[in-house]
């Protein structure tokens, strides 16, 4: 069953969405659970998109509305982590060919919440230049947003220039987005796959504490 919030967002009711969620923030409800609801909608936008039942336009704005949900949402997820704190540097793109960002979006606050260094290179991004971002930032992880299938080729160009120049297994490679499955990583040659920006962060926390622990034991 879906909820009213999940509902309004899905009509583009944008008054009621909008002010159910600061009443709920203001109740000092859980945000996520208010973004999971969300994120439903937009799910169930799409669905009504591949139906013909809503066109471009629909997608527009529902993707208008959630950004401003998620203006209203993001200052309840918690403090920001001071820059000394920093757990470790990722990457973030979407690929050439891709203009959504609303997942990578969420995705960059709840790991600068986390306290690692986001550097976002946007949508559209040509591989080349990911390549060449890569060697500049030397991050631990690059993450790919992905939400058209046209962009598993490129993903996958990224990765191989990086096996090419020696820079694949100084990182982590995270790919997610809405259309990708396990399969997509096993295409892309990536590390980690998910369609939730929680369980990315978590992962990227654990490749972190396991560094740390191997580091502590005199490994690498
Ligand atoms: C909003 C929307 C748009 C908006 C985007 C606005 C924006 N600034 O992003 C606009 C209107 C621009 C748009 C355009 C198009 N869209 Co569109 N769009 C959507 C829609 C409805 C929602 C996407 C979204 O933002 N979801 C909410 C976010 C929060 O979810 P998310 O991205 O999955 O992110 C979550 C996780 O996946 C994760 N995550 C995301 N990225 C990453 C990365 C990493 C590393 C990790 C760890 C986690 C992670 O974190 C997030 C939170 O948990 C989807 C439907 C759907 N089911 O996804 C279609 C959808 C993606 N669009 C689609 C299409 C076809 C298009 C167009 C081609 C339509 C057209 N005819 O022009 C264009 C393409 C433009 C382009 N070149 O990119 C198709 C794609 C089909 C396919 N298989 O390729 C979909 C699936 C709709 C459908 N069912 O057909 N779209």
């Amino acid at each position: 069953m879906t909820s009213d919030l999940t509902n309004n967002l899905i009509e583009l009711e944008r008054e009621k969405v909008l002010s159910e969620v600061k009443e709920r923030l203001n109740q000092n409800e859980d945000p996520m659970k208010i973004f999971e609801e969300c994120k439903q909608g937009m799910e169930l936008v799409g669905e009504k998109y591949k139906k013909k039942e809503y066109f471009l336009a629909e997608l527009m704005l529902s993707g208008d509305l959630f950004r401003e949900a998620m203006e209203l949402i993001e200052p309840y997820l918690g403090e920001k982590k001071v820059e000394g704190d920093i757990k470790g540097k990722i990457l973030l793109a979407t690929i050439q060919g891709d203009i959504h960002d609303l997942g990578k979006n969420i995705l960059a606050t709840l790991l600068k919440l986390e306290g690692f260094k986001v550097y976002d290179l946007g949508v559209d991004v040509n591989p080349d230049i990911i390549v060449e971002k890569v060697k500049e930032i030397q991050p631990d992880f690059l993450g790919f947003s992905s939400l058209l299938t046209i962009t598993f080729d490129p993903m996958k160009e990224v990765i191989d220039k990086l096996k090419e120049v020696g820079l694949r297994d100084k990182l982590k490679i995270l790919v997610g987005g809405g259309i990708t499955t396990p399969l997509v990583k096993d295409y892309t040659g990536a590390d980690f796959q998910t369609i939730d920006a929680m369980e990315g962060v978590q992962y990227c926390l654990e490749i972190i504490r396991t560094r740390i622990v191997v580091k502590a034991r005199g490994g690498i």
